[in-house]
């Protein structure tokens, strides 16, 4: 198989630029060492729970796999104390983190010789984490399922390769190979996929919301959280973020009531595949997601595309 050229993959100990993207209530223990087995990096979410679902995660990843893996921290967890002190004990090499500033456990991480990989959505936030150490940043535009910032991929991407020296992984919107190259050619030294590996066999995530991204077009996706900047969010269109969005925008509607409504949603998306009321995130280019596949077959796939790409560049060129 075809690869690139890339300053992570001899960073992190990898073989190919490609993350798996630290999807809460999706990626757990077995999906991030089906991503690391094949070459990438598989990243554990630790979502809202506490230290011991990340400690147990963390453990069966390593029984399947030798090489390394991710956690990633989401910053707006009530356990974001107490789960950033397990990846330290668990000498867990990689943390990527999002929906925040992780500037206050930088030291510690870093005195653990983790290497410390922000999720960012501004060119402010990029050169913040690589003044307090960071080791790389992954630009998330807004293309991405979950939470997510105002810019979109393509203007996020070159503007924060622009603005730091660390390495920039592109992310939301990418799930092939020429989603792939095209961040290559932003700037980007390799990419982060998370509604492409939403899809993959070992990921244990309901049949129902795997269904669901299947079936997804390309307008399938709407953005809730807007009105108040509080929380944006993109999922699935499904009846229960029309009714957020119904609600949301109803004249006595409070920024408490928003936030209230989200509550569980993705749970009951992820665990009980409940079609009607759960919070089905995923990106904007779930249409483009038409197969469920090993995580092997999904790197394979997406690097051979990539490549065959990139040694057509000369053809465009006069
Ligand atoms: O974090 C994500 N995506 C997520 S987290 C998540 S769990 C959740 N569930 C319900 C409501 C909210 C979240 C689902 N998807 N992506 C990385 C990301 N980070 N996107 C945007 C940001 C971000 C936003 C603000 C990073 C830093 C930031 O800084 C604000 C500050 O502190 O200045």
């Amino acid at each position: 198989m075809g690869n690139i050229v890339s300053p992570i993959t001899g960073l992190l100990g990898i073989e190919y630029p490609i993350f798996q993207g630290g999807m809460a209530w999706i990626a757990d223990g077995a999906l991030a060492a089906a991503v690391s087995e094949a070459g990438g990096l598989g990243i554990i979410s630790a979502m809202n729970a506490g230290p011991d679902y990340l400690r147990e995660e963390i453990r069966k990843a390593r029984e399947l796999t030798k090489k390394p893996f991710g956690v990633n921290i989401m910053l707006m967890s009530p356990y974001a104390e107490e789960v950033a002190k397990v990846v330290v004990e668990e000498k867990v090499s990689v943390v990527t983190t999002g929906a925040g500033s992780p500037a206050k456990f930088m030291e510690s991480w870093l005195e653990a010789g983790i290497k410390v990989i922000p999720v960012i959505a501004s060119v402010a936030m990029a050169k913040k984490m690589e003044k307090v150490g960071a080791a790389a940043v992954v630009a998330e535009g807004q293309e991405s399922g979950g939470h997510i910032g105002e810019l979109t991929t393509l203007t996020l991407v070159p503007q924060v390769v622009d603005a730091v020296s660390i390495p920039v992984l592109a992310a939301g919107g990418i799930a092939d190979g020429r989603g792939m190259a095209a961040s290559l050619m932003l700037g980007a030294c390799g990419v982060q996929m998370g509604t492409r590996f939403l899809v993959a066999k070992e990921c244990n995530v309901h049949p129902n919301y795997k269904e669901m991204v299947l079936d997804a077009g390309d307008i399938s996706t709407l953005t809730t959280g807007r009105r108040f900047a509080a929380s944006t969010c993109r999922c699935l269109k499904n009846p229960f973020s029309r009714n957020f969005i119904k609600v949301e925008y109803a004249p006595e509607t409070t920024v408490d009531d928003v936030n209230a409504l989200g509550v569980g949603a993705l749970r009951k998306a992820a665990v009980e595949g409940d079609k009607k009321e759960g919070c089905f995130m995923a990106g904007q280019i779930a249409g483009l997601v038409k197969k469920e596949q090993t995580a092997k077959e999904i790197i394979e796939e997406v690097m051979n595309e990539c490549v065959d790409l990139l040694k057509g560049a000369p053809s465009w060129v006069k």
